[in-house]
């Protein structure tokens, strides 16, 4: 099996982002470490704080934030961090190459039942005419990311990645310490019969979304003469890395919960990053009215609906929006 660095080499990707891509990953074995030893390690529980999406912080959030935040900012690569757990984007070095935006732990509700938590990140090159201070410097739509990829602390610790070139898979071998390549260019199957949705919010949803998923759940006997299951794992890493691997349909709808708040996930740490590797592996990633990777970006901690996976489900889905 091929080594990262020589596989990213393959793939054209410049030295110094496979530099950058290796730091990120250096921080991701220490985590992967931590989450591994449970409650062995002095990480688990919540603390009293609430990070800038006005959520509990866990300590673990707090100890990957602090990693990746410190790792990045002192490897010499970076322009600026930008972080889920941070009020706005941390300066590095002004002549950085890139910017680094990141959820250092998604899922952190799955912490403490030892479930599916991961690390989400996304590179996108430093505009050379702003101050590294600027946060303006992140408002650049997914369209310009140069690398997106995730790591989800599983069973296994595994690394999806896409530098434009298809989306990737790599196993962290912990006999050597690294990640290795199994499997090139995924492909997100274009059918399923699967779906992702938090269903205790449907009295919340729209119209288009209740009757969609109501289709669904009519299975063999309804409109879509065909039986459809669900799971949702509460992380987006989780649910994305299933729908990559077998397919599915994942989403996270408008809903009218909070009026101020008609949407939970995040664009840069978790919508773009996911769009970019769904795309490269030939899946859709969209809201209902348009591409994600085409929005231009108003706030860095903009929410955004989701509407991502195999291509002809998300065909399907979008089709009662019209
Ligand atoms: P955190 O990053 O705060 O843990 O949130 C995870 C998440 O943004 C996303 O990964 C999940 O799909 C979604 O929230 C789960 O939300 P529910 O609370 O609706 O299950």
């Amino acid at each position: 099996m091929q080594r990262l660095a020589p596989a990213l080499r393959e793939d054209n990707v410049p030295l110094d982002l496979i530099s950058l891509i290796e730091t990120i990953l250096a921080a991701t074995k220490e985590i992967s470490f931590r989450v591994s030893q449970g409650h062995l390690s002095d990480s688990m529980g919540s603390t009293l704080d609430e990070n800038i999406q006005g959520e509990v912080q866990k300590k673990l959030d707090i100890v990957a934030n602090e990693l990746f935040k410190d790792i990045l900012l002192e490897s010499g690569f970076v322009k600026a961090v930008s972080s889920e757990e941070e009020d706005t984007s941390v300066a590095g070095v002004e002549d950085g190459k890139y910017i680094v935006s990141f959820d250092p732990l998604d899922g952190s509700s799955n912490i403490d039942i030892n479930s599916l938590i991961g690390t989400i990140f996304s590179i996108h090159q430093a505009p050379t005419d702003m101050a590294a201070s600027n946060p303006d410097m992140f408002k650049q739509s997914g369209n310009h990311q140069v690398c997106a990829g995730y790591v989800l602390y599983g069973p296994s610790t595994t690394l999806v990645m896409t530098t434009g070139s298809g989306t990737h898979f790599y196993v962290l071998d912990r006999t050597h310490g690294g990640y290795l390549l199994v499997e090139r260019n995924l492909q997100v199957p274009e059918d399923t019969q699967e779906f992702a949705i938090n269903m205790s919010n449907q009295r919340f949803w729209q119209q288009p979304m209740q009757n969609y998923i109501s289709d669904l759940l009519a299975g063999d006997t309804g409109p879509r003469g065909k039986n459809f299951n669900m799971r949702w794992i509460a992380a987006m890493v989780g649910d994305i890395h299933r729908v990559l691997t077998r397919g599915g349909i994942f989403t996270y709808p408008a809903d009218n919960r909070n009026p101020e708040k008609p949407y939970k996930l995040r664009l840069m740490y978790e919508a773009n990053p996911m769009s970019f590797l769904i795309e490269q592996a030939g899946g859709l990633a969209m809201t209902s009215q348009g591409r994600i990777m085409d929005i231009e970006p108003t706030d860095i901690h903009q929410r955004v609906e989701v509407i991502m996976g195999s291509k002809n489900e998300v065909e399907a889905c979008l089709a009662y929006y019209k």
